[in-house]
C-alpha cells in the first residue's frame, strides 16, 4: 500500500482541487497520481469507480490469471481523467464498479475485489471441488444448504438431501437453483442460455 501524499511537494500535501467546469466536490489532482503510478511500475491497473464496468466473477477469473495488479483508489468525486488516459497508453486499465450505489472511495471496493480474486488462486480454497461446482453452476444462484442437526427448532432438513440418492439430490439442487434465480434474479434468468436448459429444467 502506498500513501498518495508521498508524491506531493506542497506543505499541505494536497491531493485534490476544485473541478474544471464547476460543480460540487473535489477532484484528485493528476501530478501525485502520475508520479505514484510511475513509481509503482507497469501491471494491469484496476480503478474502482461507480462509473466503471460492472465487476463480475468472469473479471475475477481474468484478474486471477494476471501476475501484477495495481489498484488505484480514488476519493472525492474521482481522479482527473488524464491520469487514467495516460496510464492506458502504457498498460491495460480496467475501471470497475461493484454495483449501482456510491461509496466514499475505492478502498473497500478493492478489498472486495481482492477477496473475489484471491479465492480463485490455486491452493487458496481448502476444497478444490468448491470452484469446480461453482463454475458448473455459473449463471444461476446456488441452492439452499443445510448441515446437522437434521431437525432444529422444529425445522427439518429436506428429506431428499438425507436420502443418499445422488441423482435425485442433484436434480433437487438444480430445481432449487432455477426457482431461486427466476424469483430473485429475473435478469440472470433472462440471459441464461436456453441451450443450457434440459427438459427437467423446463419443468422446474
Ligand atoms: Cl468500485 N468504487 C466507488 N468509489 N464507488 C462504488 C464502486 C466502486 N462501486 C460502486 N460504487
Amino acid at each position: 500500500m502506498h500513501d498518495l501524499r508521498t508524491w506531493t511537494s506542497d506543505v499541505h500535501r494536497t491531493v485534490d482541487d476544485t473541478p474544471y467546469g464547476g460543480g460540487p466536490g473535489m477532484v484528485m489532482r493528476p501530478e501525485p497520481w502520475g508520479q505514484a503510478l510511475d513509481a509503482v511500475g507497469a501491471g494491469t491497473l484496476v480503478v474502482p469507480s461507480p462509473v466503471g464496468k460492472p465487476f463480475t466473477q468472469a473479471d475475477a477469473h481474468e484478474l486471477a490469471a494476471l501476475d501484477h495488479l495495481i489498484f488505484a483508489c480514488g476519493r472525492y468525486e474521482g481522479i482527473d481523467q488524464r491520469v487514467i488516459d495516460d496510464a492506458a497508453s502504457r498498460m491495460p486499465v480496467r475501471e470497475v464498479s461493484l454495483g449501482d450505489y456510491v461509496l466514499f472511495g475505492g478502498e473497500v471496493a478493492v478489498i472486495v475485489i481482492m477477496e473475489a480474486v484471491t479465492r480463485l488462486l490455486p491452493g487458496v480454497l481448502g476444497n478444490a471441488d468448491s470452484l469446480t461446482e461453482e463454475s458448473h453452476a455459473a449463471g444461476l444462484l446456488e441452492a439452499p444448504v443445510y448441515t446437522k442437526p437434521a431437525a432444529w427448532r422444529d425445522r427439518e432438513v429436506p428429506d431428499i438431501l438425507r436420502s443418499g440418492d445422488h441423482g435425485r439430490i442433484a436434480r433437487w439442487r438444480r430445481d432449487q437453483s432455477l426457482l431461486r434465480t427466476a424469483a430473485r434474479r429475473p435478469d440472470m434468468m433472462a440471459s441464461y442460455p436456453p441451450s443450457s436448459l434440459d427438459k427437467a429444467d423446463r419443468k422446474a
